[in-house]
């Protein structure tokens, strides 16, 4: 029997659900109709519940399940959508395709959690209920994602498609990939083939956190090809999420200069690609031929990811080399900076104008004392105040606080639990309640886009740690996300319920009590 309130369990909570009396049956007769547009949809509902059920719903112009773009639902905007399940048919709209992309995983969820199942461990039923409904969604904000390092640890194409499946099923959008690092460069940039043969791997590891004196002596490496990265860019796009590229700098590229130390501030030094966690001194020059370089690096990367955003980084910049270095400071004094320790707003000025000249916009990490340059999203990590500023100042603004989005944080203080970034615990509860959002001040004041979760990766070398770290945290983050704040015996509630379709898609997640805390 299914449960009669399934429309109740739905992660995220839909803006709203009013449920109705019977089924809809969705059996091997079931076909679907779709409008201009809709096709897409199609294929998604196709290809995530055709392997478990062994239905075929094929496209009909009869179909009883009817998928439809109407340009004149403007009010749901790009990601809203209505559905209205009722006995003989189930109605799914949307001003965009976007938005049916979202109303397919609702109606995925209105399923009993078997139909979520791989083929391999398919249940084959005759017929399943849809339960009757009539549901208008809208989503709190535009910006919902999750942020993977592949720096620290490399984790392959395939992990990331499976991320990318889970991301659509809590109506996440974006996928930003953490591609380079002190620690390993991840992306091939064929006039720079170092970056990768070279730059991709260390000789060992630190175990431990930061400071540590232990390394496990094993190496370390891994990089995506071309093909691999567009194929991600292709998949996701199918589920509707975008695939944000990160490319560090000046600080965090200390695996870049491994491979091409004239980059650096020390050209005949030879560094290695670090084994270390923490903040490296290595960064990148300011010479002409680094310029070059980012050029290069950031022209690969508009070919390969259509997104109009580019993440370059920005965070943890020690400037003790510009400052020791004649020819950094040589350059500081140039373009009439007050210090050699301005040349970190610089350069980021720079590569972002490049960006912004070619119709992309870039993304910065906001640090104590320096600013990032006008046109820059910011992502606010260190403190909410970093994003009220950056807001007043004409930012637009993804909310990442470290102490609510960072899933690298242990999510209990268990003493024997698996080793995690030190810092403080980031449970459950603590990423559904969130930092309270800063007001964007109007005319002239930037926008807050929306939020999303961090998995730095330097103690999660395994995709199991990745589900470990994301699930079911990342629940929590998507129902705000999605939804705004939802009181918390209700998201409890829904998860509980939310859990068994995890199981089902087997994700290894933390056993996070779902009850209350006391
Ligand atoms: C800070 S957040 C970092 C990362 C680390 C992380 C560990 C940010 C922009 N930089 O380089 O991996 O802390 O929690």
């Amino acid at each position: 029997m299914p449960s009669p309130h399934r429309e109740q369990t739905l992660l995220p909570r839909p803006t709203r659900v009013v449920a109705r009396s019977g089924h809809f049956p969705l059996d091997a007769g079931t076909s679907i109709r779709t409008t201009r547009d809709a096709e897409g949809a199609a294929d998604l509902l196709r290809t995530l519940l055709t392997p478990a059920t062994g239905l075929p719903l094929p496209s009909s112009p009869t179909g009883a399940i009817t998928l439809a773009v109407d340009a004149g639902l403007a009010g749901l905007g790009r990601e809203g959508y209505g559905l209205t399940v009722s006995r003989h048919s189930v109605l799914l709209r949307a001003a965009r395709p976007a938005g049916l992309l979202r109303g397919v995983q609702t109606l995925r969820q209105l399923l009993p959690p078997e139909a979520l199942a791989p083929a391999a461990a398919a249940v084959r039923r005759e017929r399943w209920e849809v339960p009757c409904t009539e549901i208008t969604d809208v989503p709190r904000h535009d910006w919902r994602g999750l942020m993977i390092d592949v720096a620290r640890h490399f984790h392959d194409a395939a992990t990331l498609r499976r991320h990318i499946d889970l991301l659509a099923l809590h109506k996440l959008n974006v996928l930003h990939l953490h591609l380079t690092d002190d620690q390993g460069w991840r992306m091939p940039v064929p006039a720079f083939p170092r970056l990768t043969s070279v730059g991709a791997h260390r000789a060992e590891s630190m175990v431990g956190p930061d400071g540590s004196t232990r390394f496990d002596g094993r190496p370390h490496g891994g990089a995506y090809t071309r093909a691999e990265l567009a194929g991600l860019v292709a998949y996701a796009a199918r589920r509707g999420v975008s695939v944000v590229p990160e490319i560090g700098m000046p600080g965090h590229v200390r695996a870049a200069l491994a491979a091409y130390p004239h980059l650096g501030n020390h050209p005949g030094r030879a560094l290695d690609v670090w084994t270390r966690w923490g903040v490296c001194d290595t960064v990148l020059g300011v010479h002409g031929e680094a310029l070059d370089f980012l050029h290069a690096v950031l022209g690969e990367v508009m070919d390969v990811f259509p997104s109009p955003y580019v993440h370059l980084g920005g965070d943890e910049c020690p400037t003790t080399e510009w400052e020791h270095s004649p020819a950094a400071r040589a350059r500081a004094a140039a373009e009439g900076l007050p210090s050699p320790a301005a040349l970190h707003g610089w350069l980021l000025g720079r590569a972002g104008s490049h960006l912004l000249e070619h119709g992309r916009r870039p993304v910065g990490w906001a640090e104590h004392g320096t600013r990032l340059p006008p046109g820059f999203t910011v992502m606010s990590w260190r403190e909410p105040a970093h994003a009220a500023d950056a807001l007043r100042r004409g930012h637009d603004v993804v909310l990442t606080h470290h102490r609510t989005t960072y899933l690298d944080y242990a999510q209990d203080d268990a003493p024997d639990g698996p080793p995690a970034q030190p810092g403080p615990v980031v449970d459950l509860r603590t990423v559904h309640a969130g930092e309270p959002e800063p007001v964007a001040p109007g005319t002239g004041g930037g926008r807050v886009l929306g939020t999303q979760a961090q998995i730095w990766t330097e103690f999660a070398p395994t995709a199991a740690d990745l589900d470990r770290l994301a699930y079911p945290r990342l629940c929590a983050l998507a129902d705000r996300a999605w939804s705004g704040p939802t009181p918390w015996p209700d998201f409890t509630a829904r998860l509980s319920a939310h859990t068994a379709r995890l199981d089902v898609l087997g994700v290894r997640r933390h056993p996070a009590p779902a009850a209350p805390r006391t």
